[in-house]
């Protein structure tokens, strides 16, 4: 089983500069969010929501994967051995487990929510847009997948990381604050990736090309708790820092498919983390797709964050 790092950062009050390894929390499953539409029985390799290590785009600022060299040794072992179990090669989505039929053929069947590991802690519980609490996320899937079909199970989606709670409604200036933050995040993000990265291939060169920009800039606002009309001040007076860390989070998060657009599951990793700790996220979102056809295009995402029309540019997406 593969270990996800995810990096919860505290966007409002204090915790705001870049991400520190202490805040990290280890967990065993990527969030996923089902797709609005309902999908066809799928023997196809998994969506993945997280970047591969030394992937040519880099790595998600809220995800960084471990353990590569024992997923390769599994693949070795399952390619040699196919012959006997053909569940082995089959890859069934989240909520779903490989059986073999009659024929001797891998089918994906849901589940049973029984038979998924027990959740270490609290952190590992997941929050449904049923505001109901699952032990992890694969009794959460496991109970989706058991909803299949039914109108129920067809909006039930993974809201958020962590067990419900009252999340306070946002409120429209908050709403207008949100983006500074978030912003100013993102840039802070990609600088603590440049000066970790030294052999860590955590940026691509082209990446660092435009990061060591950014970081050598004198001018540059230094992490750390900031007034929101400071952030405001410097997101005039320094506009162009902002530029590449807004393409790139898009970069990170566009994956399945590379299209130019983010769907519900795509927005996931950054999402479902964020959720519990900045009571604006859903509603940021929801903004961010101005024209409502469910996907966030790059043009509606870097609007999203005040850039100007004419900076939007998809070749920036590295
Ligand atoms: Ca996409
Ligand atoms: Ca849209």
């Amino acid at each position: 089983m593969r270990v996800w790092i995810i990096f919860l950062l505290c966007l409002s009050g204090k915790a705001l500069a870049a991400p520190m390894e202490d805040d990290a929390i280890v967990v065993e499953e990527e969030p996923v969010v089902e797709e609005e539409l309902p999908v066809e029985e799928e023997p196809v390799m998994e969506e993945e929501v997280v970047i591969e290590q030394g992937d040519e785009v880099g790595v998600n600022p809220v995800q960084v994967e471990t353990g590569e060299e024992e997923a390769f040794d599994e693949a070795i072992d399952a390619e040699e051995v196919i012959t006997e179990n053909p569940c082995l090669n089959h890859h069934c989505k989240k909520g779903k487990v490989c059986e073999v039929d009659d024929t001797n053929a891998p089918i994906c069947v849901c589940q049973d929510p029984t038979t998924c590991p027990a959740a270490v802690g609290e952190f590992e519980h997941v929050c449904g847009t049923d505001n109901k609490t699952y032990d992890s996320s694969c009794h959460f899937f496991a109970t989706k997948c058991a909803l299949e079909g039914t109108k129920k199970g067809h909006k039930l989606h993974l809201d958020y990381i962590g067990p419900c709670k009252y999340i306070a409604p946002c409120e429209e200036n908050e709403l207008k604050e949100f983006p500074l933050r978030m912003r100013d995040w993102l840039k802070n993000v990609l600088v603590t990736l440049y000066e970790r990265d030294e052999d860590n291939n955590l940026l691509t060169e082209k990446q660092k090309l435009r990061v060591k920009k950014i970081y050598e800039n004198e001018k540059r606002l230094q992490a750390g708790e900031h007034s929101l009309d400071l952030l405001a001040l410097d997101f005039e007076k320094n506009y162009n820092m902002y530029i590449f860390p807004v393409h790139w989070q898009f970069g990170q998060l566009d994956q399945h498919p590379v299209d130019g657009y983010l769907t519900h599951t795509e927005l996931a990793p950054l999402r479902a983390p964020l959720i519990p700790m900045e009571h604006c996220t859903t509603n940021f979102f929801e903004m961010c797709d101005a024209d409502s056809d469910k996907y966030i295009a790059l043009e509606e995402w870097a609007q999203c964050f005040g850039l100007k029309e004419q900076d939007v540019d998809k070749d920036m997406v590295i």
